[in-house]
């Protein structure tokens, strides 16, 4: 993994571990909820924790609008894990309160949250606020005709807009390469928009990309994206079997380059976190299982 030294402080460094453990957690015990029947259906973010929980943190009080992976970024943005699994049990068609919280409810559509993000950002222009929004999509959504048209009013309407693409290099069983000829971010830029390609496993980049990303957009106003490459350690959704259709190399691949595991050794080695502290996190994640499995269990 590459390494960049950020000008995050070590409480900083500190609470984006604690909250990709969490989010691991909380994956854990939704799939064994799933198992159980007492959820419907759980899509993992194993494995994007670490763009998550550093997107989240960096697009501190700026409008958020989900795909429905985005499981830690629901988290760091304040919703509880019993609201972050309400939409998977019927319980709820969103857990949170999306006005308090500045986040969309998540969406099952594929790439139907793009155009409203777009939407949300030329009204907020109009009524003189001018403020910017995020939005999560995938690889697979790209290929929507939907990811088109929000490119392109971005582009035209010089919409204050971030995209922000998780590319885990799977659409269900359909891999990138064999669902487009560019990258997202070289598709981006001939629509007009400013884009690169970031590193999504670590969250000091995803942090210094996305911080950077949104000072640009508000000294010089209209779209930006940023791909962010990430592994999809698990299978698409509860109701999915990967082993199927990938490579078993492949997976231990993504396995091996887990961002949670290499993030935790990465701070214990720098002497950020102790064994200590660990041990106290661990305590909590369990307490926090037990209440959800409470909660589902009723
Ligand atoms: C409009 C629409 N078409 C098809 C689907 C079925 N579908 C659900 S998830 C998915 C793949 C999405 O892949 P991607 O956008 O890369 O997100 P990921 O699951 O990898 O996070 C598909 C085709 C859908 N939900 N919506
Ligand atoms: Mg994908």
């Amino acid at each position: 993994m590459t390494q960049v030294t950020t000008g995050l402080t070590s409480a900083m460094r500190r609470q984006i571990l604690e909250q990709m453990l969490i989010a691991r957690a909380v994956d854990e015990e939704a799939i064994l909820l799933r198992k159980q029947g007492l959820i419907d259906l759980w899509a993992p973010c194993t494995g994007q924790e670490a763009l998550q929980v550093a997107a989240a943190y960096a697009l501190d009080g700026v409008v958020i609008v989900p795909s429905y992976r985005e499981v830690a970024v629901a988290l760091v943005r304040g919703a509880t894990p019993e609201q972050v699994v309400a939409g998977w049990s019927g319980r709820s068609f969103c857990g949170w309160q999306p006005r308090p919280l500045r986040m969309f409810p998540f969406t099952l559509v594929l790439a139907s949250q793009m155009l409203p993000a777009v939407g949300y950002a030329l009204g907020t222009r109009i009524q003189g606020r001018a403020e910017p929004v995020a939005v999560f999509f995938g690889d697979g959504a790209s290929s929507e005709g939907d990811a088109a048209e929000a490119f392109n009013l971005a582009a035209v309407e010089q919409a204050n807009v971030l995209f922000l693409n998780v590319n885990n290099g799977w659409a269900i069983s359909k891999p990138t390469s064999e669902q487009m000829r560019t990258s997202i971010a070289a598709r981006a830029a001939g629509f007009g928009i400013a884009s690169r390609q970031v590193d999504g496993r670590d969250p000091e980049i995803v942090y210094d990309a996305v911080t950077a990303e949104l000072r640009l957009l508000a000294t010089e106003p209209g779209p930006r994206l940023i791909e962010f490459s990430v592994d999809r350690i698990l299978s698409h959704t509860s109701s999915d079997s990967q082993e199927i259709y990938r490579d078993e190399a492949d997976i231990a691949a993504a396995v091996s380059r887990d961002p949670v595991a290499a993030y935790r050794r990465r701070l214990l080695e720098d002497g950020t976190v102790d064994p200590d502290w660990l041990a106290e996190l661990e305590r909590r994640t369990s307490d926090l299982r037990a209440d959800l499995l409470k909660e589902y269990a009723r």
